[in-house]
């Protein structure tokens, strides 16, 4: 499961105290008030960083708190102010107010930065409460607490493009290529147990997110392997890549791969074979060129877009990346 909720307290800094001082030295009488001011508190920012895609890390860390100012000491020394704490989180983080169930923010956008808890004002010494009708003043404030929340995050990880396939097709390997996603491959089917999400950075400007789900075998609808109930992960994205195997070890018959995922797809959910879709001859660096060459006519035939790969070599992934972008921009039907 994508973790999409996370609950974390914040409590940014206290600010330090003034300081209640007078300069005592040797053949300098009344010397005058010398007490610093505290240190401001630090503050705490969310920033949102596009090389995050769940809120996992707040599983095991819930609690940030950032620095506290310094007391103010005496010759006039300020205290220092303490640091700033930074929390990164994935772009699309919505932040709620715990307690008011106020949406405090939508952080929607990469590097966007936002302060959540203000750090404390430090306390001003005496030093600063010095006037001339008050010259010796005993005055000092004590430094303000710094702002405590707890927050609800919420993430929707809306997947873009959902890889669907056969156990050990290459759907793993391929997110892992094409994304900085490091999910479990083997050799074996099944490897991948649950849904992984990469988020692709296409050019300067755009990313998509796409989202490697457990492989599907015959009667998944019934339960067969790990069942259907991943699909549901890919309901909503906007275009199926579904990979076929075409190398020596893979499917003896990549059409019949092909119908039979098709099958399984349509039980799911009818509106699920409507989207769009590009078919993927995967590990094309070890294929077999006449099941190859089945896959090519049928998808020519049928009139369904087709891609060759392969993850290991590169070959045909910027062309893989470059079709499931026009995709995507294309106006949905
Ligand atoms: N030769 C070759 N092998 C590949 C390629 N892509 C993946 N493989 C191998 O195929 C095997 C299965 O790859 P995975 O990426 O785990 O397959 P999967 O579709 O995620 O499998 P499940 O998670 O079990 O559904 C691994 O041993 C990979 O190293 C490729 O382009 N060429
Ligand atoms: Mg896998």
């Amino acid at each position: 499961m994508f973790v999409d909720h996370a609950k974390i307290y914040i409590k940014a800094g206290n600010g330090g105290n003034g300081c209640l001082a007078f300069r005592r030295e040797k053949y300098v009488p009344k010397g005058g008030p010398s007490g610093g001011n505290g240190g401001h508190g630090g503050s705490i920012f969310l920033r949102t960083n596009p090389h995050l895609n769940t809120l996992l890390a707040f599983k095991y860390q819930q609690h940030f708190q950032a620095e506290r100012g310094r007391h103010g000491e005496g010759s006039n020394r300020h205290g220092h102010d303490g640091e700033d704490r930074l929390i990164e989180v994935p772009v699309g983080t919505q932040v709620y107010d715990e307690a008011t169930h106020e949406l405090l923010f939508d952080l929607d956008r990469p590097e966007m930065t936002v302060l959540a808890a203000k750090g404390g004002r430090g306390g001003r010494g005496n030093a600063s409460f010095a006037t001339s009708t008050n010259q010796a003043p005993r005055r000092v404030e004590q430094g303000h607490a710094g702002e405590e929340k707890v927050l609800v995050l919420e993430l929707k990880v809306l997947a873009d493009v959902g890889l669907v396939g056969y156990p050990n097709a290459g759907k793993s390997t391929l997110i892992s290529v094409i994304s900085a996603a490091k999910p479990k491959i083997a050799d074996y089917p099944f490897t991948t147990l649950s849904p992984n999400l990469g988020v692709v950075q296409y050019d300067e400007y755009s990313t998509f997110v796409v989202a490697d789900i457990p492989g599907l075998i015959e009667g998944a609808h019934g339960g067969s392997g790990l069942g259907d109930q991943f699909l549901r992960h890919v309901e909503r994205t906007k275009l199926l890549v579904h990979l076929i195997d075409v190398s020596d070890l893979g499917e003896p018959d990549p059409v019949h791969a092909y119908e039979t995922i098709h099958h399984e797809l349509e039980l799911y959910s009818p509106e699920l074979v409507k989207k769009k879709q590009i078919v993927v001859a995967s590990k094309i660096d070890a294929a077999s060129s006449d099941r190859q060459a089945r896959l090519e006519e049928y998808c020519r035939t049928h009139d369904l877009l087709l891609q060759k790969i392969s993850a290991v070599t590169g070959q045909g992934i910027r062309e893989l990346k470059d079709r499931i972008v026009e995709q995507l921009k294309e106006r949905q039907p």
